[in-house]
């Protein structure tokens, strides 16, 4: 758990300079729109993350809100208990970014990969403030028996509040990640086991990572 510069923050900051060294060559529009990511990133964000995610998948896409919108209220995607089945309990988290300065209440949703299973839960939101720090309730390995990796996730509000996606039964809460010092969330992105098939025991999401805007 960290905050602040992370490696990919060092690795974001080599390849804006390597290519900042390249302008003297015309940068083609892509190289532009990935070096104002890039330097977006270096300059504004830092990542919040918890212990005890799942061991499976691979981290995929990062979604962010727009400029000046932080996170408000979730929802999850939950694959109800199958009994006998292959259980994957939560497949995915949406976020409802806000900008709290406009008075249109406009609310943009957010996603990054999610599992193919289940049912998108209605949105649960802050009561005030913003979404701020979370903690993951997560099965450990079972050997050769059904695993189902991440079930269920709270998020504590800039206020205080603490509000859960209850999810799926099995597992259990690890410890707070790191809090958003300013702003709140702003983005995320998963890690998620792709489908494994029919006779293969699936677990689909297995850990998320957050980003904070000041
Ligand atoms: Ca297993
Ligand atoms: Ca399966
Ligand atoms: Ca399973």
């Amino acid at each position: 758990m960290h905050t602040g510069s992370s490696d990919d923050g060092e690795d974001n900051k080599a390849e804006v300079s390597m290519l900042s060294g390249k302008l003297m060559c015309k940068p083609s529009t892509l190289q532009l729109g990935r070096m104002a990511t890039l330097l977006h990133m270096v300059q504004h964000y830092s990542s919040i993350s918890v212990a005890n995610g799942g061991p499976w998948g691979t981290w995929t896409w990062t979604d962010m809100c727009p400029e000046h919108f932080y996170a408000m209220g979730f929802s999850i995607k939950v694959e109800e208990y199958g009994g006998a089945d292959d259980d994957t309990a939560l497949n995915g988290i949406r976020l409802y970014c806000i900008n709290p300065n406009n008075t249109d209440s406009t609310v943009y949703s957010i996603e990054s990969d999610s599992g193919k299973f289940g049912q998108w839960s209605i949105i649960t939101w802050c009561p005030r403030g913003f979404l701020v720090s979370f903690q993951l309730k997560v099965e450990t390995p079972q050997g050769i028996i059904d695993d189902t990796a991440a079930n269920g996730i709270k998020f504590r509000c800039t206020s205080g509040a603490i509000i859960e996606g209850v999810g799926s039964t099995f597992g259990d809460y690890g410890g707070w990640s790191n809090t958003c010092i300013r702003g709140g969330i702003c983005g995320i992105q998963t890690k998620l086991e792709s489908y494994q098939g029919a006779f293969v025991d699936d677990t689909a999401l297995n850990d998320v990572r957050f980003f904070c805007c000041d």
